[in-house]
């Protein structure tokens, strides 16, 4: 069941992906804010099996922040969809760990490359603030693309 629905939103956002024309790049609704964790957009907790998401553009000299906070310590579910087959980096820390900006402890990391969805989690702190921080690896980008980032919080 839980597959069928992640499927199910993976090819809903990959449409949505495909009908975003190039040209969109520069509309990006969550630069610059989404440049510095402390203005990191927020991504709305909504309880397994439903959820919210983003779809954004990794540009040149990109990170991209998004702000979660738990509302329980059930478990937090991403699935992070690449625009491409290049090298992208999910990683998600405790905004008060600075956002991922130092040298601090990771609550979950992943590469994701090939064109490959992901699907990964961990169990949080209750009502605590999380930035989850989006970049490319080695300075890749792209313009045409969007990457889809879902996350949901089982109760
Ligand atoms: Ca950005």
């Amino acid at each position: 069941m839980k597959k069928k629905l992640s499927l199910l939103l993976l090819s809903l956002a990959m449409s949505f992906s495909l009908a975003i024309p190039a040209s969109a790049s520069i509309n990006d609704p969550d630069e610059p804010m989404n440049n510095n964790y402390l203005t990191a957009p927020v991504i709305e907790n909504k309880a397994n099996p439903s959820g919210g998401y983003v779809l954004g553009y990794i540009q040149q000299n990109d990170v991209d922040y998004y702000s979660y906070t738990s509302k329980t310590g059930g478990k937090i579910e991403f699935i992070f969809a690449p625009p491409d087959k290049q090298k992208y980096v999910v990683l998600v820390t405790k905004k008060s760990d600075n956002g991922g900006t130092g040298q601090i402890p990771t609550q979950v990391g992943r590469f994701i490359e090939n064109g490959e969805a992901q699907q990964f989690g961990f169990y949080p702190e209750p009502n605590t603030e999380y930035i989850i921080q989006i970049v490319g690896w080695q300075g890749i980008f792209n313009l045409s693309s969007t990457y889809y980032l879902y996350v949901t919080q089982h109760r």
